[in-house]
This record gives structure tokens, C-alpha cells and sequence, in this order.
């Protein structure tokens, strides 16, 4: 076993003071936003030190703690692999065991910014209509208990009434999740679930607080086991939480902060602009879309990761002809930025060998996913008068997913907020129609005008149908031999 690393210990990193708050410590944050923070502030100073909040588990700050919470970022680039210790983070709380901590940390005047990555359903939000779910059991419970939250939004409505009462400033809320406009749901959300705990609040919340909408970009798989040991192996010293990512990386960033305050993210290339709305939907469609229509269809045709995905001549065509002929027609590109430069980049990135990015990583919530990544894209089209049957032959294979069964037979791992839900709908239908009828009721996912539509439904159906009789892999083939 490799010696610990000293500078994952050691007390000559000097560190900032805490200036933002980050809620749900995953390996994308790590590898991204703390990464551009820790950048600015060696470039322009300040104290933009951050604490992490896990929601939910205390595994991250039990491996980060025994370091002095500092980790290694890899890039794995055509170059090798390029490690750098990251030691921005000041310490890790975990919410379920000290919710007062956590509301202590997010109300101190010293914190500036509360950053966010809670995945899509981390929200408690209905992904079809945007708006919060009041049915979620922990915004019941957030609503009934003020002093031990559990929820992202509980957290963060309690924790601003308790600033407004003490009378400190707020802070900007920065998401940093994959949603659409995702500053503008945020403070939708945020404000519907004040105005259940206070009016008041909602309207100084609504005139006071910033939610700048933020377009955030780098391909970070789940760190293994076996990149912990080539780590240590390589470099002679143990971390138990390095995170591994591409050496690509893009923010955009609305520039909309409380009182202005805010790192010098634009030293660092951080793009900031007045509206992230066209990068967003760029990036959520062309990349993410594109993610996962490939994780469903190469999950089910035996390919583990992206890029062995792409490696296969019959998906490389195919998510080809999803960027030229089914999502950039219907894009505005955002200003400067050429389309089919940027899917060539994107091309590139998913080939990168080194990114071992599993598709059952990628085809997890899909439930969430799946309205901003594809359904928009689809209606769009459909709107257009045509009917894109690649997006439609991956909606086919996320139903064929989460019925849970794979091209053998065997057990799909389908990991989902509403996988009983879908399972039990699945197992309810004994036919192509009626398993597409079924899901396609689940009203959390689809919109109306979608599910409603009868060319969209029967190009659906004929896709699940096909996905039964001759694979994810001929059907496929199919669409780009159309
Ligand atoms: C992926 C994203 O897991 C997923 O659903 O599509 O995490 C993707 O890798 C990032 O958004 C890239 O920026």
C-alpha cells in the first residue's frame, strides 16, 4: 500500500476562508466548479474557500476528512494522465447527521454563494411541468420541521428566512445541475415552496436573492477502484477520493450575483454572459440528448461504456445523423458558436478511450432526464412536420430499459426515482402498444401535446416493437440507413 500523500495532509496549503456553501459533494463539482473557484482565487484572491454538504451519505467526508478534505483531479487526456491536488474545500457536513450545522454554515455572512449539484431530482420538482412536487416526502417534511431540513430546497428556504431574520444579505444561489434554465426553476421552485412557509419571505426572496442560470460542461465518470490504484501506483501516494475527468471543460455563467460579489470566475474562462438560455439548450440537447440516447440503445446492444459505444461504426453514424438531422435543425446556436463544430468536438470528446463512461451510469433517472435531453427536441420536430425516429428509437429503448430486462434476459440494474412505478407499468403490458400507451401516461415525464400526438406514438411503438424483434443494434442500423 502507497504512503498517504503529505500535501493531501498537510498544513503548508494555506486556505481560504469560507465564501460558498456547496450542496450535494459529487465527483462532477470536484472536477468543475470547485476546480474554476480554486483557479480564481489564485488568479485575483478572496476567500471563496468552500464547505461541501452531502445529503444523503457520509461516505465523501469520511474519505476526504483523514486528507484534509484536499484530492486529486485527473485529466485523462491523448497526453496521459495529468494529476493536480485540489485543496479548496474546508470541511464536509453531513446534512442528515447535523442539519443545524449545515443551516449554520449557509447562514454565516461570510457565506456569499450556495452552489448546487443535487442531480435532476434533487429538486423535488415535476421535470414535465417544472414546478415543485408538494407530494415529495421530505418537502412534506421540510414544510413541518424548520430546523432540520432535508431537502435541497428545505435547506435552502430555511436558510435564507433565517438570514432575512438575522438581517444578513443572501446569498446567490448558483445551480450547477443539467436543467434547463436551471437558475429560473430553481428560483421557481424556491419561491413556491416560501410562499407555503411564509409570504413575506417569498416576496423578499423573489426581490432579493439571485439565481443566475448557469450552462456547466465537463465529462466526469465515476471514479473505480481500479483508477485509485493506478493513481497511487503512478504517483506513490494514496487518495481515496481522486475524481477523473476529460480535459475538456466549459461555464457559462449568467452574470447575476447578490450585490455583485462574486470570485473572478471571468480570469479563468468562465463565460460570462447576460443569457445562458441558447448555451444551455445547446448543450443539454447536442451532449446530454445525445449521452443518453446513447447509453439506452448501446446499454441494450452490450456496449459498456461511451466510448466503446461510439467506437461501433453503426452508433458513430448514428449519432451523427441525431446532431445533423434531428436536433441542430430545430437549435438556435448561441451567438459566435458553430454547430457542427461544436458536435465534432463532441464527437471527439465520447471517443476519448481513456474516459471509460459507463452507459448504465448515463442511463440512470432517466425519468428526469429525458424532457430537457430529448423530449423538447422531439416536439420540436414533430411541431416542424417531421418525425425524428432516432430520438424516438432511444425514448423506445429508455421503455425497454426500465422494464428492467436486457437483449439476454438478464437483469437491468435500473436505478430511478419511479422505477417501481415504471417497472409495474411495464410488467402490466404484454405488447408493444400497450407498453408505450402505459408509459407514455406517466404525465411526470410526458407532456401532453407529446404523448397525445398519434405520429409520435406510432412511430413509438413500431420502435419498441422493433427493439424486441431484431435488437437495439439492427434498429439502429436502421435509422441511418433510412
Ligand atoms: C451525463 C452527464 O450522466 C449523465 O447523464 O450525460 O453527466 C454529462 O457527462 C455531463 O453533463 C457533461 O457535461
Amino acid at each position: 500500500m502507497p504512503a498517504d500523500h503529505p500535501r493531501l495532509h498537510g498544513p503548508e496549503v494555506p486556505r481560504a476562508g469560507t465564501g460558498i456553501v456547496h450542496l450535494g459533494l459529487g465527483a462532477f463539482y470536484r472536477a468543475h466548479g470547485a476546480i474554476y473557484f480554486a483557479e480564481a482565487m489564485k488568479a485575483s484572491g478572496g476567500d471563496w474557500g468552500i464547505v461541501g454538504v452531502s445529503l444523503v451519505r457520509p461516505d465523501q467526508r469520511d474519505l476526504l476528512r483523514p486528507q484534509n478534505f484536499a484530492y486529486s483531479a485527473v485529466e485523462l487526456g491523448p497526453d496521459g494522465e495529468m494529476p493536480q491536488v485540489i485543496s479548496i474545500i474546508n470541511d464536509v457536513l453531513v446534512a442528515p447527521e447535523d442539519p443545524q450545522a449545515v443551516l449554520d454554515a449557509m447562514s454565516a455572512p461570510t457565506t456569499r454563494i450556495v452552489t448546487l449539484t443535487v442531480t435532476e431530482k434533487g429538486y423535488c420538482h415535476e421535470p414535465s411541468t417544472g414546478r415543485l412536487n408538494r407530494d415529495h416526502p421530505d418537502i412534506r417534511h421540510d414544510l413541518a420541521n424548520a430546523s432540520a431540513p432535508k431537502s435541497t430546497i428545505g435547506f435552502l428556504v430555511r436558510a435564507l428566512e433565517r438570514r432575512r431574520g438575522e438581517g444578513t444579505r443572501p446569498f446567490t444561489v448558483l445551480c450547477c445541475d443539467n436543467l434547463p434554465e436551471n437558475g429560473r426553476v430553481v428560483r421557481g421552485i424556491v419561491l413556491e415552496f416560501a410562499g407555503l412557509v411564509d409570504g413575506g419571505l417569498a416576496e423578499w426572496i423573489a426581490a432579493e436573492v439571485a439565481f443566475p442560470s448557469t450552462m456547466v460542461d465537463r465529462i466526469v465518470p465515476a471514479t473505480k477502484p481500479e483508477d485509485i490504484e493506478r493513481l497511487a501506483g503512478r504517483t506513490g501516494v494514496l487518495d481515496r477520493s481522486p475524481v477523473i475527468h476529460e480535459p475538456f471543460r466549459q461555464w457559462v455563467v449568467e452574470d447575476n450575483f447578490v450585490d455583485g460579489v462574486r470570485p473572478d470566475l471571468g480570469a479563468v474562462g468562465v463565460e460570462l454572459v447576460a443569457d445562458v438560455t441558447p448555451y444551455e439548450h445547446m448543450k443539454l440537447r447536442c451532449l446530454n440528448g445525445t449521452h443518453s440516447s446513447l447509453a439506452y440503445l448501446g446499454y441494450l446492444a452490450g456496449h459498456e461504456t461511451i466510448s466503446d459505444t461510439v467506437a461501433d461504426p453503426v452508433f458513430a453514424a448514428f449519432v451523427r445523423h441525431l446532431w445533423n438531422s434531428e436536433i441542430v435543425p430545430v437549435l438556435q446556436a448561441p451567438p459566435g458558436v458553430d454547430l457542427g463544430a461544436y458536435t465534432n468536438s463532441l464527437f471527439e470528446r465520447y471517443a476519448n478511450p481513456a474516459i471509460r463512461h459507463r452507459t448504465w451510469q448515463i442511463a440512470m433517472d432517466g425519468s428526469q432526464k429525458l424532457p430537457q435531453r430529448i423530449l423538447g427536441t422531439v416536439l420540436e420536430n414533430l411541431t416542424a412536420g417531421r418525425v425524428p425516429k432516432g430520438l424516438i428509437l432511444a425514448i423506445a429503448a429508455w421503455m425497454r430499459y426500465v422494464g428492467g430486462r436486457d437483449e439476454k434476459g438478464e437483469p437491468i440494474d435500473v436505478r430511478d426515482p419511479l422505477a417501481t412505478e415504471l417497472k409495474a407499468l411495464s410488467d402490466s403490458a404484454d405488447s408493444a402498444e400497450k407498453t408505450v400507451e402505459a408509459l407514455l401516461g406517466v404525465g411526470k415525464i410526458f407532456p401532453s401535446e407529446l404523448a397525445g400526438h398519434a405520429a409520435f406514438r406510432e412511430a413509438l411503438i413500431e420502435s419498441h416493437r422493433g427493439l424486441i424483434e431484431k435488437g437495439a443494434r439492427e434498429m439502429t442500423k436502421d435509422v441511418t440507413n433510412a
